[in-house]
């Protein structure tokens, strides 16, 4: 695998401080080194830097529209730079309006994309059905063809055209979904595996379903959006709206190991991580080692172990 990183210490899609400090702690937490040990080739592209925008008034309901539109454009960017320099791009948030930048982004190289997103969240209301006003709530209203016409005008919005069709998302782990949410997911026949699916099929029968669904016709390239609180609260504590009742561990690793084996696996999110939540050190230090695996786990670590080709017992 080669990997190209880039980070975005972005906070505004949301109202908590402190995921921010997102890539930094995933990275301090020893990413890159651990890809490269994996055997991973990898190019880390820094961070982005986002400029302060004064006066950033609410639209509709949604709140800093020009803040959170002025970093997905800039997100947009270089996401399409990293995919056309030939790597797997893994953007570390942040909040996740950021996936609004990265997938357009990842689209933007030319091919139609699947979406796996995974998260207690559906991230689907529009800025008109929004109950908080945060945009880390809306980013799939955004980028959904079938939503173009509830979108409204948004001042830093203009670059933006929907680029993924509905019957191309497939989502894991719902447990927390307003109702406007829930209806769009119905009205779009939107594919979904809330807690409750996965109670039922078990993890292993979720991810074959969801390779089913989204290689029912071509097979194209993946983009994988990870919230960290589809984990489950007593392993990831460090997030801004944790949700009781998340996928364990194993199931968090499951997911990844699949969608990895598929070979298509085009580009990550992972996002969400907050250190000024979670209450203790042990509760950052879980979520972000949990963040850390789940990215290995998508680029080829697996559990049962491995060896190189020209190994020998000496
Ligand atoms: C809620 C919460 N549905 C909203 N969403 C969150 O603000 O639209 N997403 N926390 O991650
Ligand atoms: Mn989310
Ligand atoms: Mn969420
Ligand atoms: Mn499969």
């Amino acid at each position: 695998h080669s990997v190209g990183i880039i980070g975005a210490p972005f906070s505004k899609g949301q109202s908590r401080d402190g995921v921010q400090l997102g890539p930094d702690l995933i990275r301090a937490a020893g990413l890159v080194e651990k890809l490269k040990g994996q055997g991973c080739t990898v190019k880390d592209y820094g961070n982005l830097t986002f400029e302060e925008v004064a006066k950033d008034e609410t639209t509709g309901r949604a709140k800093r529209p020009r803040a959170v539109g002025q970093a997905n454009k800039q997100l947009s960017e270089a996401v399409r730079k990293i995919k056309n320099e030939g790597h797997a791009c893994v953007m570390l948030g942040g909040d996740h309006s950021l996936a609004i930048g990265s997938i357009h982004g990842h689209a933007a190289c030319g091919t139609q994309l699947s979406v796996v997103w995974v998260d207690a969240h559906a991230d689907i209301n529009t800025p008109l059905t929004t109950p908080t006003g945060n945009i880390h709530g809306q980013p799939m209203s955004y980028l959904i063809h079938e939503l173009r016409s509830k979108i409204p005008v948004m001042p830093n919005f203009s670059w933006l055209k929907p680029c993924i069709a509905a019957e191309d998302v497939v989502y894991i782990g719902l447990r927390d979904v307003d109702p406007e949410e829930h209806y769009i997911l119905k009205y779009l026949g939107i594919k979904t595996f809330s807690m409750t699916e996965v109670d039922y099929l078990g993890i292993a029968k979720v991810m074959e379903q969801t390779c089913d669904h989204i290689f029912s016709k071509v097979k194209k390239p993946i983009h994988l959006s990870y919230d960290i609180d589809a984990l489950d609260p007593s392993l990831a504590p460090a997030t801004g709206t944790p949700v009781v009742g998340g996928l364990t561990y194993r199931e968090g690793i499951y997911i990844t190991e699949h969608i990895c084996q598929t070979g298509l696996l085009s580009a990550v999110d992972m996002v969400e991580v907050n250190p000024k939540r979670g209450g203790t050190d042990n509760g950052v230090r879980s979520t972000v080692d949990a963040a850390v695996d789940l990215l290995l786990g998508c680029f080829g670590r697996v559990r049962e172990g491995s060896h190189s080709a020209d190994y020998k017992i000496p």
